[in-house]
């Protein structure tokens, strides 16, 4: 298992969303298994307001369909629910249970993430044992907007530049920045955040962008997925 958590790919990370205004009235599963064609590398179920029964009923159907395609899935907020299914890991904000305790209970081969929008934060996550950072928000956005902290690309740049620069555990954790990438922003973020600028020459490479709308609500969530996935991995034109 902890093998399995060095290789997990953080380059394009599907955040779901179950709302009427990101998914409509289409069936999150179908939309999910569209996404893994397309070529998602990593999937979150997130979902703010099912039962506890429906979430673990739903989370059990997307479990096995990204195990169908050796994609691993984490559950946003409830170790609980990550628990009962026996999926891959979770992704915790800051209000949510500790990353120490939700380690105690999910063990050391399971994927524990942490949302965090300072360098205190991600110091912090690190020196817990979060397996990846998501970093943000980088933008405003609709699909979750009680975002108190949009730091944008300056904000994630000093959060990388610190990871890069502080220890051998900084250095090794994972980054997705998250919030209002789509199509039409994402190289521009890539090359934003990559750039070498006269502070930080060499900034530490993002591991992947986490995305919601711009593939939940895309018209076709497969295209839509391998078009983000190819602008993602086209290098930068100074490479
Ligand atoms: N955390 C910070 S912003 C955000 C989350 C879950 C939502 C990002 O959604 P979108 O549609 O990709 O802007
Ligand atoms: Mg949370």
């Amino acid at each position: 298992m902890e093998n399995m958590k060095s290789k997990v790919d953080y380059s394009l990370y599907l955040v779901t969303d179950s709302t009427e205004a990101i998914l409509g009235s289409r069936d999150l599963l179908g939309v999910v298994e569209q996404a893994l064609l397309g070529g998602v590398t990593i999937v979150q179920y997130r979902d703010k307001t099912s039962d506890t029964g429906t979430l673990i009923s739903i989370a059990r159907f997307l479990h096995s369909i990204c195990k169908a395609h050796n994609i691993p899935f984490v559950i946003n907020d409830r170790v609980d629910v990550a628990l009962a299914v026996g999926c891959e890991g979770v992704h915790l904000g800051q209000d949510d249970m500790s990353i120490v305790d939700a380690r105690r209970i999910l063990g050391d081969g399971s994927i524990i993430g942490a949302t965090v929008s300072s360098i205190e934060e991600a110091r912090i996550a690190v020196e817990r044992g979060a397996d990846y950072l998501g970093i943000g928000t980088l933008y405003a956005t609709n699909t979750k907007k009680n975002t108190k902290d949009i730091i944008g690309i300056n904000g994630i740049r000093k959060i990388l530049h610190y990871l890069d620069t502080t220890s051998a555990a900084t250095k090794a954790v994972k980054t997705v920045c998250i919030g209002g990438i789509n199509a039409s922003n994402l190289q521009r973020i890539k090359y934003q955040l990559l750039a070498p600028t006269p502070s930080s020459p060499e900034p530490k490479t993002i591991d992947g962008v986490a995305v919601v709308s711009a593939i939940i609500g895309a018209p076709d969530p497969k295209t839509a997925t391998s078009h983000l996935t190819k602008l993602f991995t086209t290098p930068p034109p100074w490479k």
